[in-house]
């Protein structure tokens, strides 16, 4: 094995990653968090809040997403919104405690005629001091460029699963297109955030295969979603099998351990989890979440519910990260946003 000083790898052998695996489960989840308290303040929770841009009516075919155009969830479709409605959208959740913003669109790739508004975007919510992240398909190199131009933080862009598994869930653009797109997006100097879906009927070495390609990109994601699947009417994973949750805790601590310095989101999936399940996973080493009305186009925990659980937990939110064009330099949670917090204690 070769370790770097910071035990940063990016050579893990499947067999490894099952020997994490299948460690006992007190074993694993006390190896994942002396790991995260080795790289963070274990009382900390950074904060996202998501926005969806454009819905529905995409031309891909991911078998779990309720904003494809290939099934039918009842979804409202609505196609770009206007910047200033983003803009007021991230203005609320600024002052709800985000320190993030990511904007997601159901798009294969962004079209030309849309893209100088993702730009304005950019460019406008990090003028009010926001970090930010958008999703929006695959990349070209200029498109990169010019994200990373506008100031974005971080572009999300999943693996979802295994190389092997792929196949089963999205037909209509392949694994190596979705590696080519991070590249563009570490190649352009904006952070990476990718992760995966779990519970969508995937075999524990998929959730192996899946960790070792994000773990062994020449850097490791910035960002590690990791989703739950959430099961949505007309998505031909509407009726597949739950998945234990103790095995969703044990994804997210292999996750903590392989990935040490990369923040592990408990992203999707926390409606329909319980406190409890919740707060396993932030003792095994999430230490991000999505936090405000929705995700995409699926409901959130209220978000008095979120700030009450941190503080019953101990945890805070993170301040936002200092970007160099902020307008707040260095501060991070104003004060409205630490009343709101701590009005929750
Ligand atoms: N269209 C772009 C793309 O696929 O890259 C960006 C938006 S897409 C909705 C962002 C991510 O949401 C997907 O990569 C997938 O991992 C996640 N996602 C979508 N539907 C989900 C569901 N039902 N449950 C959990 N995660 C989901
Ligand atoms: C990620 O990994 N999960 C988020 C975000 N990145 C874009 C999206 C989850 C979507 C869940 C289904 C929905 O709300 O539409
Ligand atoms: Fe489209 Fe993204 Fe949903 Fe796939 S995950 S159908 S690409 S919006």
């Amino acid at each position: 094995m070769t370790h770097t000083a910071a035990g940063i790898r990016h050579d893990w052998t499947r067999k490894q990653i099952r020997a994490l695996f299948e460690q006992p489960f007190m074993d694993l989840i006390y190896q994942a968090h002396t790991v995260h308290r080795a790289n963070f303040d274990v009382n900390q929770v950074q904060m996202s809040t998501l926005l969806s841009i454009k819905t529905g009516a995409c031309p891909e075919d991911c078998k779990y997403c309720p904003q494809s155009g290939h099934y039918n969830t009842g979804l409202e479709k609505e196609k770009l919104l206007a910047v200033d409605k983003v803009i007021a959208q991230a203005r609320i959740a600024r002052d709800n405690g985000a320190a993030r913003f990511c904007m997601g669109a159901a798009w294969k790739h962004p079209s030309d005629k849309d893209f100088p508004y993702v730009l304005e975007m950019v460019r406008e919510v990090r003028s009010l001091g926001m970090e930010t992240c958008m999703t929006l398909g695959a990349l070209s190199d200029e498109q990169a460029d010019a994200l990373a131009e506008a100031g974005l933080d971080y572009y999300n862009h999943n693996l979802d699963t295994s190389p092997e598994y792929y196949g089963e869930i999205i037909t209509t653009r392949s694994y190596q297109e979705r590696l080519d797109t991070l590249g563009r997006v570490r190649e352009a100097g904006m952070k990476v955030c990718s992760g995966g879906i779990i519970g969508m009927g995937e075999t524990a070495a998929d959730r192996i295969g899946l960790l070792q390609q994000l773990a062994n990109m020449p850097q490791h994601p910035d960002s590690v979603p990791i989703n739950n699947l959430v099961k949505v009417k007309g998505t031909p994973l509407d009726n597949v099998d739950d998945l234990d949750p103790f095995e969703f805790i044990r994804t997210v601590a292999v996750a903590r351990i392989m990935m040490p310095a990369s923040y592990v989101r408990l992203s999707a999936g926390r409606e329909s989890m319980n406190e409890q399940v919740q707060a396993m996973c932030f003792f095994a080493g999430a230490n991000s979440i999505f936090y405000g009305e929705k995700l995409l186009t699926t409901p959130l925990p209220e978000e008095s519910a979120d700030l009450a659980l941190l503080a019953r937990l101990g945890l805070r939110p993170e301040r936002r990260h200092q970007t160099s064009s902020d307008p707040e330099q260095g501060s991070s949670v104003t004060a409205r946003e630490d009343s709101r917090f701590y009005a929750a204690m």
